[in-house]
């Protein structure tokens, strides 16, 4: 019997070569598992229901390999993508693990190092578009300080968006279709991180030369660091059409990135971020990729590897009924018709032009007191929510 739960390739799941081929090291230990061959991580990506898979440039080919040893690899990599049928709709550049990036990339001090990171990205772009990939992220790592001494963040900020903006111009002229999506995080490596949330990075954005070309990749674990909801940073780009790509996984707040199991963490909010994903209310749903960025937990071996993707897309797929089933339930249904109801017709008068609204409102017959009088039930609708995430 087939298992609703399992995924395959029309759920549009994807893992980074960097994820699941994570060896397990950290700030205190060394790698624990031995590096997975590309080849074989496509084929276990594909048994396992996996539709594509995203990579940074030296997740595949090595950081300064000759131009034979690069296009060597990446044959080797297109046969291996063909054979499993696993598409490649993102890329990224590596900006981060060369010591030449130690004080940023396109936010260090020294312009022959934003000159170096502008050269490798267009490099990592090449990369991608021969690859396919439609959707280019960026993810700032090491653009940021320890010590505010160092620079006035006000240049780091525009050196930033300089390099996006010839980077956006470049790409143009290509006569390639892509879209950047930018990844924020608020530390870690750097101490602070410049554009440290995906609303940071929203209005950014807006000051680019292309702000058309350019949307958010948020990530789980980068948004609960800090404390902060993921769900509403989704919805905001979503509802400003810049949710170009995300980065699914588990983190427990405030602490460093832990990039955990997607759904191990939080429940509740990985609930809600699913339903808003899948538009499980009637609402417009996420069409790009569901990318998981996370990887298993430092006591695994291979096999754990692989019990850990199953585990991200298996849980995304259950929470993603168990949120259909919310959206359809009756008493939940009524709870939010009666706080949303409108027999006035009111709503219609907050978008009239500001003068006829200011005549509108006034002649309107509003009783704080009555309009605060009635609780709104939100302990009843969020227990039903509870009680179908736990398939009660
Ligand atoms: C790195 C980081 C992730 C980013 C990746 C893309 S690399 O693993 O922790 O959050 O999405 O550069
Ligand atoms: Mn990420
Ligand atoms: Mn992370």
């Amino acid at each position: 019997m087939t298992d609703p739960f399992d995924p395959t390739p029309a759920d549009r799941f994807t893992f980074g070569l960097w994820t699941v081929g994570n060896p397990g090291a950290d700030p205190f230990g060394a790698p624990v598992r031995r590096r997975i061959p590309p080849e074989r991580i496509l084929e276990r990506l594909a048994a396992a229901g996996a539709w594509g898979v995203n990579l940074h440039d030296n997740d595949l080919v090595p950081f300064g390999a000759s131009a034979a040893e690069r296009d060597r690899i990446v044959a080797e990599f297109q046969r291996a993508l063909a054979a499993t049928g696993l598409c490649v709709p993102m890329a990224t550049t590596n900006l981060f693990s060369h010591p030449v990036f130690r004080d940023g990339a396109f936010t260090a001090s020294d312009p022959k190092v934003r000159a170096f990171a502008v050269r490798k990205a267009m490099a990592g772009i090449e990369l991608g578009v021969e690859l396919g990939a439609r959707t280019i992220v960026f993810w700032g790592g090491r653009e940021g300080v320890e010590t505010d001494a160092a620079r006035d963040p006000r240049d780091a900020i525009a050196w930033y968006r300089e390099c996006l903006d010839l980077l956006c111009g470049w790409v143009k002229e290509q006569g390639w279709e892509l879209r950047f999506a930018l990844e924020a995080k608020p530390n870690e490596p750097r101490g602070d991180i410049y554009l440290a949330t995906t609303g940071h990075m929203l209005h950014f954005i807006t000051t680019l030369a292309h702000p058309e070309m350019c949307g958010v990749n948020p990530e789980v674990a980068h948004e609960n660091m800090p404390g902060l909801s993921m769900v509403h940073a989704v919805a905001q780009a979503m509802e400003c059409g810049k949710l170009f790509h995300i980065d699914l996984n588990a983190q427990k707040i405030g602490r460093y990135d832990q990039d955990l199991r997607f759904g191990s963490e939080d429940l509740k909010g990985a609930f809600f971020l699913v339903r808003l994903l899948e538009g499980t209310n009637g609402r417009p749903a996420y069409d790009g990729p569901r990318h998981f960025d996370a990887h298993a937990y430092r006591t695994e071996d291979e096999e754990g590897v692989w019990d850990f993707a199953r585990g991200c897309m298996r849980t995304y797929k259950i929470l993603a009924a168990r949120a259909r089933a919310f959206d359809a339930d009756e008493e939940a249904r009524q709870i939010l018709a009666a706080t949303h109801a409108d027999p006035d017709g009111v709503a219609e008068l907050l978008r009239l032009p500001p003068a006829e609204a200011a005549t509108a409102l006034a002649g309107l017959d509003l009783d704080p007191d009555a309009l605060a009088a009635a609780g709104r039930r939100y302990e009843r609708l969020d227990q039903i929510a509870l009680e179908h995430l736990l398939g009660a």
